[in-house]
C-alpha cells in the first residue's frame, strides 16, 4: 500500500501551521492576549473580507505599538458596519472621519501627537478603495509626500460597497457593478481606466509600501508588523473580497482572495523607498477564468456564447503582472 505523503509546507510560512511553532513565532491571532481591537457583534455581511482583514491589521498593529494606537476611520462600509450607533465594535481610539478625509484626519493627529511630545503613539489612517483612490487620493497624496507619521491601510473590495457597489477607480475591467451593467457594445467596466495605487503610492518613495490579501494572514500580519518599525508615510493595499458586491458565496471569500493572487491578477510584493524588495511568488498557477467563474459580477463573461475575447484581455492583465513583477518560479510555469 503505497503511503500518503503528508506535506508540512505550513510550517514557518506565512500560510498557517501554528501548531507547528514555537509560542512566540505564532501569529497575532492565535495568541491569547491579541487585543480583538475589531471585536464581535458588528454587523458585517458573512464572509465580509474587509471585516476579516482590518481584525487582522489593527490586532497586529496594537500588538507592534504595544496598544499605543490612534485609528482614522473613512466613511464606508468598515465604519458603518463596525459603528452603528450608539454602539461600537472597536476596542482603540478610533476616529470617524468624512469619507474623503481619512489621511488628512490622520495626519493631524500625528501631528498632534508629535507637538505633544507623544511619538510613542502611533497612528493608522484606513478606508475602503473609495474613500483613498477616489475622493480621499489628494490627502493620501499630501500625507505621503510630507512623509507624515502615519500608516494608511486601503481595504480594496473594488468598488463602493457601502452604496450599493458603485464602480471606483480600482474596479477591474469587465466587472460588473450599478453603473457599469453588462449592457451596450462593452459590457461592464471599461479596460484603459482605473489605476494602481500601491505603484503610484512608490513614485512618492515614502519608507514602505506592501500589497497583501486575505488568503495569506500570516502575511498580512507580518507586513503590519514590518510597517509599523518605520517612522513617515507608509501604505498597505489589502486585497478583500465582498461576497455581496461581488455576487459570491461567503464561503469562498478567502479562496478568491488566493485565486486573483495565484492567477497573477492582484500581485503581492513589498517595496522601500520605492523599489520593489520582495514578491509573493505564485505557488500554483490558475488561468484567469478559474477566478473570475464564481463571481456573479462577471457572469456575463460566461454566456452563450461566452466572451472568450474580453477573457483572454483579463488574462493578458494577469500575464503582465507576472512578467512585471516577476512573480513566477522557473519551475511553476503553468
Ligand atoms: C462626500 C461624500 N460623498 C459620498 C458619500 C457617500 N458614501 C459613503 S461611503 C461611500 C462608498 C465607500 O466605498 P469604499 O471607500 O470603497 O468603501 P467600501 O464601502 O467599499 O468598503 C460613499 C459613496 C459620503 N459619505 N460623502
Ligand atoms: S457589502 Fe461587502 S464590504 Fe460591505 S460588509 Fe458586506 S461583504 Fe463587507
Ligand atoms: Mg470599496
Amino acid at each position: 500500500m503505497a503511503l500518503q505523503q503528508i506535506k508540512f509546507y505550513q510550517a514557518g510560512s506565512f500560510v498557517v501551521g501554528n501548531r507547528l511553532l514555537d509560542p512566540d513565532q505564532r501569529s497575532v491571532q492565535a495568541r491569547t492576549e491579541r487585543s480583538n481591537t475589531l471585536t464581535s457583534g458588528h454587523r458585517a455581511c458573512q464572509g465580509c473580507g474587509e471585516a476579516l482583514g482590518a481584525r487582522y491589521v489593527l490586532d497586529a498593529a496594537m500588538r507592534a505599538t504595544g496598544g499605543r494606537l490612534v485609528a482614522a476611520n473613512a466613511t464606508g462600509c468598515l465604519e458603518v458596519f463596525s459603528t452603528p450607533y450608539p454602539e461600537s465594535s472597536w476596542q482603540l481610539p478610533w476616529l470617524h472621519s468624512l469619507f474623503g478625509n481619512a489621511p488628512a484626519v490622520a495626519s493631524g493627529i500625528a501631528a498632534a501627537l508629535k507637538v505633544k511630545g507623544r511619538t510613542d503613539i502611533r497612528v493608522i489612517g484606513q478606508g475602503g478603495d473609495g474613500g483613498t483612490m477616489d475622493i480621499g487620493f489628494a490627502c493620501l497624496s499630501g500625507m505621503f509626500e510630507r512623509n507624515d507619521d502615519v500608516l494608511y491601510v486601503c481595504y480594496d473590495n473594488e468598488a463602493y460597497m457601502n452604496t450599493g457597489v458603485q464602480r471606483s477607480s480600482a474596479t477591474p475591467p469587465a466587472a460588473r457593478t450599478a453603473n457599469t451593467k453588462p449592457v451596450g457594445a462593452t459590457t461592464g467596466n471599461e479596460f484603459g481606466q482605473g489605476k494602481s495605487l500601491p505603484l503610484i503610492a512608490m513614485a512618492h518613495e515614502i519608507p514602505y509600501v506592501a500589497t497583501a490579501t486575505v488568503a495569506e494572514l500570516r502575511d498580512l500580519e507580518h507586513k503590519i508588523e514590518r510597517a509599523m518599525e518605520y517612522r513617515g508615510a507608509r501604505y498597505v493595499h489589502v486585497f478583500v473580497p465582498c461576497p455581496l458586491g461581488w455576487g459570491s458565496a461567503s464561503s469562498d471569500a478567502v479562496r478568491l482572495a488566493r485565486l486573483a493572487k495565484e492567477s497573477g491578477l492582484f500581485p503581492v510584493f513589498e517595496a522601500e523607498d520605492g523599489e520593489v524588495v520582495d514578491v509573493s511568488k505564485i505557488r500554483r498557477p490558475v488561468p484567469v477564468e478559474e477566478y473570475l467563474r464564481p463571481q456573479r459580477r462577471y457572469a456575463h463573461l460566461f454566456g452563450t456564447p461566452p466572451q472568450t475575447d474580453v477573457i483572454a484581455q483579463i488574462q493578458a492583465r494577469a500575464d503582465r503582472n507576472i512578467r512585471r513583477f516577476g512573480l513566477l518560479d522557473e519551475e511553476a510555469t503553468p
